[in-house]
């Protein structure tokens, strides 16, 4: 569409104003609500395109999904929870946990159900973001996406998919009207959900198939159920939970020298999977198959007591052999063997690399963030982009984590937004990168990702953007550099203009 034609057409509707829009309303975008709400000085909405809160977490409910990270560490640092049921707690206790912060703090009034962002565009007259969705206009001075990097599940490029007869349904989007009692059932992939499904699929299934692309590292999952007394303990003691936090914290920091295949410290955990391994299967045959033929680190090591022991049960098996094609029936392998099934499970992952929120957010020059992230996502300080002014990315390019918690990401990223929207609201300015500082800061990123066993690791992992093969998606440095660097909101390395008075009506209050 015409640009001219696209204003006049924005210019008709029915605009809601405010001064912060945040589409979103997982661990991200809600722990950006609730410190907008609890500084109470901005006006903001939530897009949600759900009718509940929670993201990923309300999203994936298949049987046995918890956290891999401790919850007393997976939680938010402003919202301390001293009764998690257990170390790794299971994943309707983490949702409920978002949906009673949302309530507590105030944010459930700020919300908009049902509301899925479809188009996003700087209006360069009026110098504010137009977002379409599929309950109202919107314009807002500053745009948050919360969209989270796991919320789009992917789906495996297999022929003959969607021919197959039986049931298909994706790790992200369990369909619980199904029953996997008695039935044959197939799981694609081997990965951080596929581990904690199969175990829980092997209880009630006839026949459990695990189609393994490639095999992952698994260490054990050191759990417990709290007591009474030690929850009563985080109760009446917050100064304990914080230091449990605290140690749960540093340990994960001090494993980052694995990821930079710093001899000593890939040996210990690499000792540690293939001990695990050996303790809990015993066959020969089914250990060389499960044994990685990469670098440990190079794909998420995973934690589970459970998943080597169901693989060794009368009605599990593992399948190496690579996928040929589905048809009506089911798995045909490379080697001509089939599987007939009921059940397929695919869980494949999400589209993490290439984000779908990316398409739908313009900027100044009418350019998608896809096309301008087509070899992968670049941001300044991860968050903001040059030529999409006042926009803020959570969760966007190099802010996840091979080991640690995304919590401690997201409150840092509050944090810088938070300071961001402060100088964009005081000043009555628009803010974007300027291009030069935006090069130097990815290339920095790149640099630091030289010799890492995410680049070095013999792997292929959604770490790796597909086509530019960078590191586009995790942080390849210590937790704490991401907050030297990036825990608060300078103007330096930004093109800062001031807004014309008349466009300064547009930040009157909505109420
Ligand atoms: O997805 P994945 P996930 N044919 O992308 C395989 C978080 N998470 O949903 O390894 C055959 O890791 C693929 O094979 P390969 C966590 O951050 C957290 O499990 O590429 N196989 C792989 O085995 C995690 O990293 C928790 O060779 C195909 C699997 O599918 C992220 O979510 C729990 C295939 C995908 O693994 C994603 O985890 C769960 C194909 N065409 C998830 N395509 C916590 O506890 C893909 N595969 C916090």
């Amino acid at each position: 569409m015409h640009e001219t034609t696209m204003i006049n057409e924005v210019n008709d509707r029915n605009w809601i104003k405010t001064e912060v829009l945040i589409i979103g309303s997982g661990f991200s975008g809600l722990g950006m609500a609730v410190a907008l709400k609890r500084e109470g000085k901005r006006d903001f909405i939530v897009l949600e395109r759900a009718n509940d809160v929670g993201g990923t977490w309300r999203d994936n409910t298949y049987p046995g999904a918890a956290c891999d990270i401790q919850s007393h560490l997976y939680s938010y640092s402003f919202r301390p929870n001293p009764r998690w049921s257990r170390v790794y707690a299971p994943q309707p206790e983490i949702l409920d946990y978002l949906r009673t912060t949302a309530q507590e703090e105030g944010v459930i009034p700020h919300v908009k159900f049902n509301a899925t962002a479809i188009n996003a565009r700087w209006d360069p007259v009026e110098s504010v973001w137009c977002v379409i969705t599929t309950a109202g206009e919107y314009k807002a001075l500053a745009l948050v996406s919360a969209a989270g990097h796991l919320s789009d599940p992917s789906y495996p490029n297999i022929e003959g998919l969607s021919s197959f007869e039986g049931e298909v349904f994706h790790s992200a989007r369990w369909d619980h009207s199904y029953s996997p009692e008695n039935q044959r059932i197939g799981v694609i992939g081997t990965g951080a959900s596929a581990i904690q499904i199969v175990p829980e699929l092997a209880y009630v299934a006839e026949q459990l198939t695990i189609f393994q692309r490639s095999a992952p590292y698994v260490i054990p999952r050191r759990d417990h159920i709290y007591s009474e007394a030690e929850k009563g303990m985080f109760a009446h003691f917050p100064e304990a939970a914080q230091e449990l936090r605290d140690e749960l914290f540093w340990g994960n920091e001090t494993r980052f020298p694995q990821r930079r295949q710093v001899p000593a410290f890939i040996e210990q955990v690499s000792t540690m999977a293939l001990n695990h391994l050996k303790n809990q299967v015993p066959d020969e045959k089914l250990r060389q198959d499960l044994t990685p033929d990469y670098a440990i680190g190079c794909k998420r090591i995973l934690l589970s007591n459970d998943y080597y022991p169901t693989l060794t049960q009368p009605n599990v098996s593992l399948q190496t052999a690579g996928i040929s094609h589905i048809d009506k029936h089911g798995v045909v392998l490379k080697n001509q063997d089939r599987v007939d099934l009921d059940l397929l499970v695919v869980a494949t992952g999400f589209e993490a690399a290439d984000l779908p929120i990316a398409e739908l957010i313009h900027g100044v020059d009418g350019e998608s963030l896809a096309e301008k992230w087509k070899d992968g996502g670049q941001a300044y300080a991860c968050t903001t982009v040059s030529g999409f002014p006042n926009l803020f990315m959570m969760l966007g390019p190099n802010t996840g984590l091979g080991a640690g918690s995304m919590i401690f990401m997201i409150e840092t990223q509050i944090n810088y937004i938070k300071g961001g929207i402060g100088f964009i609201c005081d000043n009555a300015a628009l803010i974007e990168p300027e291009a030069k500082a935006q090069h130097r800061y990815v290339e920095s990123i790149y640099q630091r990702s030289g010799g890492s066993v995410w680049l070095e690791g013999g792997c292929s992992s959604w770490y790796l953007h597909p086509r530019s093969q960078r590191l586009t998606t995790l942080w390849p440095d210590f937790m704490t550099q991401f907050r030297k660097e990036n825990g608060s909101f300078s103007p330096d390395g930004y093109q800062v203009t001031t807004r014309a008075p008349q466009e300064q009506q547009l930040l009157a209050r909505q109420a």
